[in-house]
C-alpha cells in the first residue's frame, strides 16, 4: 500500500503542476511610456501585454501620475499610472463614473480581473466593479472570490464577494492598494467571450443615504468632484481551457495508475 500512496501522490503532484502552472495573463495595461522618458506625467493606453482598450466611464477625465510599487518597471521614473478626476457632484450619478476595460477571453476560461489603486483623500471611498459579457449591459459582480495584496500605508481596506471595494487613505502622501483581484466563478459567462468587460466605478457609501464620502475622512462634507482615482497593472488572466495536450497527458496518467494498480493487486 506504500507504493500506492506513492503513486496517487505522484499523481496529485502532476495534476496540480498541470493545473496552476498554466495561469496567463491575457491582457496588461502597465501605463508606462513605451519609449521610456524618465516622466511619469507621459503614458501609454496601449496594453504592455495582449490586446483590448481602456477607457472612461461617464466623462471623467484622465491624466498619468506615477504608477504603483506593484508594477516590476524597469525605470522607477517612467512607472506611470492612469490617474482619473472629475467625478459626480455630491448626491449624483452612483455607479457612472470611473475605468471601463474590455478584453476578449475567447479560449480562456476562469477570468480573473486585478488592478492596483490608489484613492486620493477627498474622492469616493467606495468603488463598484461591475461586469459585462456583451460589452454594452453591466451588473454588479457576484459569486466569485475577492482579494487584495499590499495595502501599503491605507487602512480599513475590504473588498467583498459583489464587488463592493472600500479603503481609508491617508490624510498625507498616499499610496496604491496593490493585487485588488476579483476571480470570477468558474464557467461563468465572462469566459471564452469576445465582449468581456468590466467597469469599476465611484459608489455612493451604503450608509450615507445616497452620498458619497471621502476616502480619507469618510465624510460626506469632504468628498470633492476634483478627487483623483489612480490605476497601474490593470490585468485581465485566466487559466486556459485545457488543451488536448493537457487532456492527453492526464489520461496517460491515470491509464499507468490503473494498471499499477492492478499489479499491487
Ligand atoms: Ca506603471
Amino acid at each position: 500500500m506504500k507504493s500506492c500512496k506513492h503513486i496517487i501522490g505522484a499523481a496529485a503532484v502532476l495534476a496540480a503542476s498541470l493545473v496552476t502552472t498554466q495561469a496567463q495573463t491575457i491582457s496588461l495595461w502597465n501605463f508606462n511610456s513605451i519609449t521610456p522618458d524618465a516622466l511619469t506625467t507621459t503614458g501609454t493606453l496601449t496594453p504592455s501585454i495582449g490586446s483590448g482598450a481602456v477607457s472612461l466611464v461617464g466623462g471623467a477625465a484622465s491624466t498619468f501620475a506615477t504608477g504603483s510599487p506593484g508594477d516590476p518597471a524597469s525605470v522607477s521614473t517612467d512607472n506611470s499610472g492612469m490617474n482619473l478626476s472629475t467625478w459626480a457632484a455630491q448626491g449624483t450619478g452612483n455607479e457612472t463614473r470611473g475605468l471601463q476595460v474590455a478584453v476578449s477571453t475567447v479560449g480562456f476560461a476562469n477570468v480573473s480581473v486585478s488592478l492596483d489603486f490608489r484613492e486620493s483623500g477627498t474622492v469616493s471611498r467606495f468603488w463598484q466593479l461591475q461586469a459585462s459579457s456583451d460589452g454594452v449591459s453591466f451588473n454588479n459582480v457576484s459569486g466569485g472570490i475577492a482579494s487584495f495584496g499590499a495595502v501599503n500605508n491605507n487602512t480599513s481596506t475590504s473588498f467583498s464577494s459583489t464587488g463592493l471595494y472600500a479603503n481609508t487613505s491617508s490624510s498625507g502622501s498616499q499610496s496604491f492598494v496593490q493585487s485588488v483581484n476579483y476571480l470570477f466563478v468558474s464557467g461563468s459567462v465572462y469566459e471564452n467571450n469576445a465582449n468581456f468587460a468590466f467597469r469599476w466605478l465611484a459608489a455612493f457609501d451604503p450608509a450615507a443615504g445616497g452620498n458619497y464620502v471621502s476616502s480619507f475622512a469618510g465624510t460626506t462634507a469632504a468628498y470633492s468632484t476634483s478627487g483623483t482615482a489612480r490605476f497601474d497593472m490593470v490585468t485581465v488572466a485566466s487559466v486556459p481551457e485545457p488543451t488536448s495536450l493537457t487532456l492527453g497527458l492526464l489520461g496517460m496518467g491515470a491509464m499507468i495508475f490503473r494498471k499499477r494498480l492492478v499489479a499491487l493487486r
